[in-house]
């Protein structure tokens, strides 16, 4: 059985969101990313990963996967029937790959990492301006689709809307891009999406009290 390391409402939410997509069931493993430790038994999560960072994926060989991308399009390719991801080939792949990449570098590392992980002493001012051009870009891409990449929910989606969700927390209302708050909503009332928010929600919880 595959095995998804995660910590509730982390980016590795989107690896949850995709894990349910296709109907995989997964064994999860929660980690205090600030302790570095595993829920289950204490264990140190670096020795698991050593970049000590989630997600990380255990394939049924063993072998551990990082990195949302990756790890967002091998769960895909494991039920390409159900198109969470366009097949290798057709250019929309890459697209997918496109819009990936920007989530991951642009919104998350660039914005969201360092927003929740470093003191705010004036070195989070440029991050802040640059946010506003970033999400301009899926902005005005979303204003005429319903979905990141081609007529279906792909593992961009699953992405994206792991990102738009942790914005508020960061600071950011995306009111002032109603392309993006009504895709939020779309996005938010897919079950699989409200169902995997509702499940980290409930661990967050159990983690502060
Ligand atoms: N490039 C990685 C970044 C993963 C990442 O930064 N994950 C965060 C949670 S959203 C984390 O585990 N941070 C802990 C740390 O970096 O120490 C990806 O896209 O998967």
């Amino acid at each position: 059985m595959l095995q998804l390391y995660f910590s509730p409402m982390a980016c590795s939410l989107a690896s949850r969101i995709a894990l349910m997509e296709v109907g995989l069931e997964a064994r999860y493993h929660q980690v205090h990313l600030s302790t570095k430790k595993v829920a289950d038994d204490d264990g140190d999560f670096r020795g698991i990963s050593s970049k000590g960072a989630v997600p990380v994926l255990v394939l049924d060989n063993g072998e551990r996967l990082t990195e949302s991308a990756a790890v967002l399009q091998y769960i895909a390719d494991l039920k390409p029937e159900r198109g969470l991801a366009p097949p290798p080939g057709d250019p929309d792949r890459y697209r997918l790959q496109e819009w990936l990449s920007f989530i991951g570098a642009e919104i998350h590392k660039a914005f969201l990492f360092p927003t929740f992980w470093y003191k705010d002493d004036g070195s989070l001012a440029k991050p802040r301006a640059r946010i506003t051009q970033t999400l301009s870009v899926p902005s005005a891409h979303l204003a005429d689709r319903e979905f990141v990449v081609g007529q279906r929910f792909t593992v961009a989606d699953a992405h994206l809307a792991w990102a738009l969700l942790l914005l508020r927390p960061a600071g950011v209302d995306i009111a002032q891009w109603p392309s993006l708050s009504a895709y939020l909503k779309r996005m938010q009332a897919r079950p699989t999406v409200r169902d995997a928010i509702a499940t980290e929600i409930a661990l967050r919880k159990t983690m502060a009290a």
